[in-house]
C-alpha cells in the first residue's frame, strides 16, 4: 500500500525550451530529496533522466522521463520532457499525466520558440502552470527585462513568488514576495498587490471579503495560491540556478504547497463525464506513453484518475474494447523500475508486458479523450539496406509507432514507396538511429515521390488489331474504342445514358478514379465472352499509365466494335488488343498529367505574414483565408501543389526562426500547368518510347 494519499500526490511535467535546464533541475531536486547520493548530470552522462544512448551522445532529453521524490509530507512524480519541437509528441503525452506544467525558462534566453508551444499546451491541456526562471546565475542577466517579456508574452497574471537576491554572479539567494527578508535585484513587496489580485479573482467568496475589509490575512494568501494555480488566474514565477543549487530548496517547497494535487484539476472522460479521484471508485487510467526497452521489454505508464489499479488484474481497455492482463507494475525513477502492489488516483505506473495496451488507450470504466499529438509533417521514403534488412525493417517500424505517436509508416499504394512520416528531418534521423541500434536495421532514405495522375482533356478514337501467327496456335483480337474525359461531380445513373452513348449496354464506374467502361458493343462484333477481358485490359493499361507511368483517371473509355476469329480469338489476345488500343486513343485525347494539391494550415507569428503568403505565391499555392490565433499568431489556410512542399518544414523554420507550424491534409487533383508538366516529363523515361 502507498504510504500517502491522493491528496498528498503532486504531478509536475517539467517542460520548456531546450538547454533551459529541465533535466539538471530534476536530477538536481532528486538528490536533494535523497534519492540520489549525488546530482545526476547532463554533461558527464550520469542523469537519472537523460539515459538512452541518443541522449546520452546528444547531451540533450529525446524522450520523456518519470522519477518520484518525497517532500515535506508530499509525494511530487516529476515527468522531465524534452525541449525541441521536433520531440513535441512527448510533451503532449506528459501533459496527460499531470496536474502542473512547469515550464522552465533560460533567463539569459527569455522566451524561446518551445517556451510558447509548450506553455499553450499547458493551458489546451487546463493544467496549473508555474514558471522556473532558471540560469539566473549566468552574465548578462536582465530580470526587469525577462519579467516584462514574460507577462507581456504570457499575461499580467505572471508574478514572481520570489526575488533573486541579484542576478549573475552574485545570485545567491531568493527572497520571499509574502515574507521578504531582505531586499532583492528588485523590491520584493512591489508584487503583493498583483498576487492578491489573481488570487481573489480565483474565489468569490474570498473576493466578496477582500472587498469589506480590503486586506487578506498571511493564511489567507497561502491558502489562495493553490486554487488560483489550479484556476489559472496565477502563474507564479520561481526564480532558481539549478547549476548553482540556489532556490531549488525553496522551489522544492512551492511544488509541495502551491502546486494542485489530483482532486483539484477536474478532468472529465470524453462523453464529459466528472472523474473523482477516488481511490475506492471505478477504475479510470489512461496510456499516456509506450516505451519498448531492450531489457525490459514492453512497457506502458499509465496514469490513475480514479479507482485503484491492481497488479496481476484484468482490465477493460475502453478503447479497444477487449479486456488486458495487467501483471507488474512499477514506479520509475528514469529507467529503474520498483514493483508496487497497486496505483492509487494520482499514481503515475508502467505496466510492464501488456500484450494489446497502447498509446491513448483507457483503462477500466470510462474512455479518456485521446491525447491530441501533434501531426508528423516531414515524410522520407525508406528502404532497406540489405535483404536482411529487408525481413525485419517492418517489425523494427512497428515498434517505433507503438513509442512515437509523431511518427508514422504508410505503404504508397501508387508509387510502391514505404513512406514514414515525422515531426522533422531531425526526428527521422534520430529515430533510424534508434531502429539502426536496436534491431539492428539498416534504412536508406530519399524524398517520397509524388503520387502524379494522368487524365485527358478532350476525345479520342481508334482501334488496334492484335495478330500474331508465328508456329502453332494464333492469336487474334481486334478493338475499337472512343476516350472522353469525365467531369469529376457526375451522378452515375444520369449521365452514362443512351442518349448520350449510343448502344450502351452496360456501364462499371469507379468512383475512386472517376472512371467508366462502357460497353457499347453492337451486333456481337465482340463476343460477349471477351468483354470482361477487354475492360481488364484497359483497366491495367490505366495503372501503368500512359504519358509518364502515372495512374490515369477521370475518363470514359467506350468499347463499341471489334472483331473476333473463331480459333485464334482469345481472352489473353483481347485484353493485349485493349491495352493498345486505350493507349492510342487516351493519347489523341489531349492528355495531362494532373499534380496532388493539399490543403494545407499554417501558424506563424503575425509579423512574418508577408514573407509566408509572398513564399506560398512563388510555391504555386494559394491562400483562401486567415485567422487570428491567440498570443500574436495567425493561421494561414490555403492550398498548394505537393510537390512544392517537400521541404516546407525547413523554409518556415527559416523564415520564423522556428516559431511557425504547419499541417497538411491531402485535397485533389488539378493539372499541371503546361511549364511544369514538361519538367515532370523530362524527368520520366516513358516519355520517349510513347512519343513516336
Ligand atoms: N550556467 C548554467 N548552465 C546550466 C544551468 N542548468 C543547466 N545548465 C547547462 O545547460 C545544458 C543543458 O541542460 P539540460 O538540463 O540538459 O537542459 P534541458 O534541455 O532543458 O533538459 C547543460 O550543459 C547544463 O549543464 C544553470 O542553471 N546555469
Ligand atoms: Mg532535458
Amino acid at each position: 500500500m502507498a504510504d500517502y494519499k491522493t491528496q498528498d500526490i503532486r504531478n509536475i511535467a517539467l517542460v520548456g525550451h531546450g538547454h533551459s535546464g529541465k533535466t539538471t533541475l530534476a536530477d538536481l531536486l532528486l538528490f536533494k530529496a535523497g534519492v540520489n547520493s549525488r546530482a545526476g548530470s547532463v554533461d558527464d552522462g550520469s542523469s537519472l533522466l537523460d539515459t538512452d544512448d541518443e541522449e546520452k551522445e546528444r547531451k540533450s532529453s529525446i524522450t520523456s522521463s518519470v522519477c518520484h521524490l518525497t517532500h515535506n509530507g508530499k509525494r511530487i512524480n516529476i515527468v522531465d520532457t524534452p525541449g525541441y519541437p521536433d520531440f513535441l509528441g512527448q510533451v503532449a503525452g506528459a501533459l496527460e499525466a499531470v496536474e502542473t506544467a512547469a515550464i522552465i525558462v533560460n533567463a539569459s534566453a527569455g522566451v524561446e520558440v518551445n517556451t510558447r508551444r509548450t506553455f499553450d499546451m499547458a493551458a489546451e491541456f487546463g493544467l496549473g502552470r508555474i514558471i522556473i526562471l532558471n540560469r539566473l546565475g549566468q552574465d548578462n542577466i536582465d530580470f526587469d527585462r525577462d519579467l516584462a517579456e514574460l507577462q507581456d508574452v504570457f499575461g499580467s497574471h505572471c508574478i514572481p513568488i520570489n526575488i533573486p537576491n541579484e542576478v549573475g554572479p552574485g545570485f545567491s539567494s531568493v527572497v520571499k514576495v509574502l515574507e521578504p527578508t531582505g531586499p532583492g535585484v528588485v523590491d520584493p513587496s512591489s508584487f503583493t498587490d498583483e498576487l492578491r489580485d489573481c488570487i481573489v479573482e480565483a474565489d468569490d467568496e474570498l473576493m466578496e471579503r477582500y472587498m469589506e475589509t480590503l486586506e487578506l490575512t498571511p493564511d489567507e494568501f497561502r491558502a489562495g495560491i493553490p486554487k488560483a494555480v489550479a484556476a489559472g488566474t496565477l502563474i507564479p514565477i520561481f526564480c532558481v540556478s539549478g547549476k548553482r543549487d540556489i532556490g531549488v530548496t525553496e522551489l522544492l517547497d512551492g511544488m509541495a504547497a502551491l502546486c494542485p494535487s489530483p482532486d483539484d484539476i477536474q478532468r472529465r472522460s470524453e462523453d464529459g463525464t466528472e472523474i473523482t479521484p477516488d481511490p475506492n471508485g471505478p477504475l479510470v487510467a489512461q496510456v499516456f506513453k509506450t516505451r519498448i526497452d531492450p531489457f525490459v521489454a514492453r512497457m506502458n505508464y499509465v496514469r490513475v484518475f480514479s479507482g485503484t489499479l491492481k497488479r496481476d488484474s484484468s482490465v477493460n481497455d475502453v478503447t479497444t474494447g477487449k479486456p488486458v492482463k495487467i501483471g507488474a507494475l512499477n514506479e520509475l525513477q528514469g529507467n529503474q523500475l520498483a514493483a508496487v502492489p497497486e496505483a492509487i488516483p494520482g499514481d503515475i505506473v508502467a505496466a510492464v508486458k501488456v500484450d494489446g495496451l497502447h498509446t491513448s488507450d483507457s483503462l477500466g470504466e470510462l474512455k479518456m479523450k485521446p491525447i491530441n499529438f501533434p501531426k508528423p509533417m516531414v515524410g522520407w521514403a525508406v528502404e532497406p539496406k540489405t535483404s536482411a534488412d529487408q525481413q525485419k525493417i517492418s517489425g523494427a517500424l512497428a515498434k517505433i509507432v507503438e513509442e512515437d505517436q509523431t511518427f508514422s509508416v504508410s505503404r504508397e499504394e501508387q508509387t510502391h514507396e514505404m513512406v514514414v512520416h515525422g515531426m522533422s528531418e531531425l526526428h527521422l534521423q534520430i529515430l533510424m538511429e534508434r531502429v539502426q541500434k536496436r534491431d539492428k536495421v539498416s534504412i536508406e532514405h530519399h524524398a517520397p515521390k509524388i503520387p502524379y495522375r494522368e487524365a485527358c482533356t478532350g476525345e479520342g478514337e481508334g482501334a488496334y488489331r492484335h495478330k500474331k501467327q508465328s508456329g502453332g496456335s494464333g492469336q487474334f483480337a481486334e478493338v475499337h474504342m472512343k476516350v472522353y474525359a469525365l467531369p469529376r461531380d457526375i451522378n452515375p445513373e444520369e449521365y452514362f445514358t443512351k442518349t448520350r452513348f449510343e448502344h450502351l449496354r452496360e456501364y462499371h464506374y469507379d468512383p475512386d478514379l472517376n472512371f467508366a467502361f462502357l460497353d457499347c458493343v453492337s451486333g456481337g462484333s465482340v463476343p460477349n465472352q471477351f468483354i470482361p477481358a477487354v475492360e481488364k485490359g484497359v483497366r491495367e493499361r490505366m495503372v501503368k499509365g500512359v504519358l509518364a507511368g502515372f495512374q490515369v483517371q477521370d475518363c470514359v473509355a467506350v468499347l463499341h466494335f471489334g472483331k473476333d476469329h473463331p480459333v485464334d480469338s482469345n481472352e489473353t489476345a483481347f485484353k493485349m488488343a485493349a491495352s493498345i488500343c486505350f493507349r492510342d486513343v487516351f493519347l489523341k485525347s489531349r492528355p495531362v498529367l494532373l499534380e496532388p494539391l493539399v490543403h494545407i494550415e499554417i501558424t506563424i507569428p503575425a509579423e512574418y505574414l508577408g514573407d509566408i503568403t509572398s513564399d506560398l505565391t512563388t510555391r504555386r499555392g494559394r491562400m483562401e483565408g486567415m485567422d487570428a490565433a491567440s498570443g500574436g499568431y495567425t493561421v494561414v489556410k490555403g492550398f498548394a501543389p505537393l510537390v512544392e512542399l517537400q521541404d516546407y518544414a525547413r523554409q518556415l523554420s527559416s523564415i520564423t526562426g522556428g516559431q511557425g507550424s504547419y499541417t497538411i491534409e491531402s485535397g485533389h487533383y488539378e493539372v499541371i500547368p503546361a511549364n511544369e508538366q514538361h519538367k515532370v516529363l523530362s524527368n520520366t523515361e516513358q516519355v520517349e518510347e510513347l512519343v513516336h
